[in-house]
């Protein structure tokens, strides 16, 4: 696959996507936008995947939207014209797992799209705010909704009214990250990470990280009989044969992309 503004590489059933237009910080424009789509349907629908994983450089995962290409925007342009709208939410139909390895600034739209990757794990030297009333709007992709359910309302508050960034340690406290390395360990950890999930049985990765999305989407009772249907057809699957055999008989499971 070549893209204009990423760069794409897999380590054995790990897919890296990498936001890359360095000289902008990663600034997230349209036409990344419809790449990052592109690259993470192919990776979703490849066989030989087994989790991907969402990156930046050393200095940014991406330090939001791009302002250059939206300062000209008028309201047709933004609702009528279709720009800065759909093609940020393709991550959201991806249904294998997709880490966020997050480096330097992750700002606005950036810190929004690394909210919508299943977790991330995040070098030290990460910082995370939502500065978009500086420049004048709200935030558009869920910096009011995901980062208060995700860190509660008051920090998610100070970020979002003040600007005020937090670092990976603070990131780390309130659960926004699930692990903070040292910056030249992230990709090493994070690919370690994502090759243990892509020797899990595929199948039941995506059955988890679809019933917990849906946690978020209805009531408890709701959402553990979701839990409870994808519980009971998984018996009977190779996966479900080969990890309760493998246990009995007091060997490492082997599925295969199962
Ligand atoms: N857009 C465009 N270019 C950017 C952006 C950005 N968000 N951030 C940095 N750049 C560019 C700079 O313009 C500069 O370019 P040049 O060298 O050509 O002047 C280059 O990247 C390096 O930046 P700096 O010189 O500013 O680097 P510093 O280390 O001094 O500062 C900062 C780094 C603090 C990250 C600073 O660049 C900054 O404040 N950037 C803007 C951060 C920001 O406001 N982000 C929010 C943008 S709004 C948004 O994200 C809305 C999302 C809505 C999504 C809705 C979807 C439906």
């Amino acid at each position: 696959m070549q893209y204009a503004d990423l760069i794409i590489e897999t380590h054995g059933r790990v897919a890296v996507i990498r936001l890359n237009r360095p000289k902008a910080l990663n600034a997230l424009n349209d036409n990344m936008m419809n790449e990052l789509g592109d690259a993470l349907y192919k990776f979703d629908a490849d066989s030989n995947i087994g989790c991907i994983i969402l990156t930046g450089s050393e200095k940014a995962f991406a330090a939001g939207a791009d302002i250059a290409a939206m300062a000209k925007y008028d309201y047709t342009d933004t609702y009528g014209g279709n720009y800065i709208g759909r093609n940020w939410e393709h991550i959201l139909n991806v249904r294998k797992p997709v880490i966020g390895a997050v480096a330097g600034y992750v700002l606005g739209g950036g810190c929004e799209l690394a909210m919508m990757c299943d977790f991330l794990i995040a070098a030290d030297s990460a910082k995370f705010g939502q500065p978009e009333i500086k420049v004048g709007v709200t935030p558009g992709a869920g910096g009011t909704q995901r980062l208060p359910r995700t860190i509660g309302k008051s920090k998610a508050m100070d970020m979002l009214l003040t600007t005020r960034m937090i670092d990976a340690a603070e990131a780390e406290r309130t659960g926004l990250v699930s692990r903070v390395v040292a910056a030249d360990k992230l990709m090493e950890e994070a690919i370690a990470v994502a090759t243990t999930i892509s020797a899990m049985p595929l199948s039941v990765a995506m059955q988890i990280k679809d019933s917990v999305n849906r946690a978020f989407e209805t009531t408890l009772t709701e959402g553990v009989r979701y839990e409870r249907r994808y519980f009971h057809a998984g018996f009977g699957t190779p996966a479900q044969k080969e990890g309760m055999s493998a246990f009995l008989e007091k060997r490492a499971p082997k599925f295969d992309g199962l």
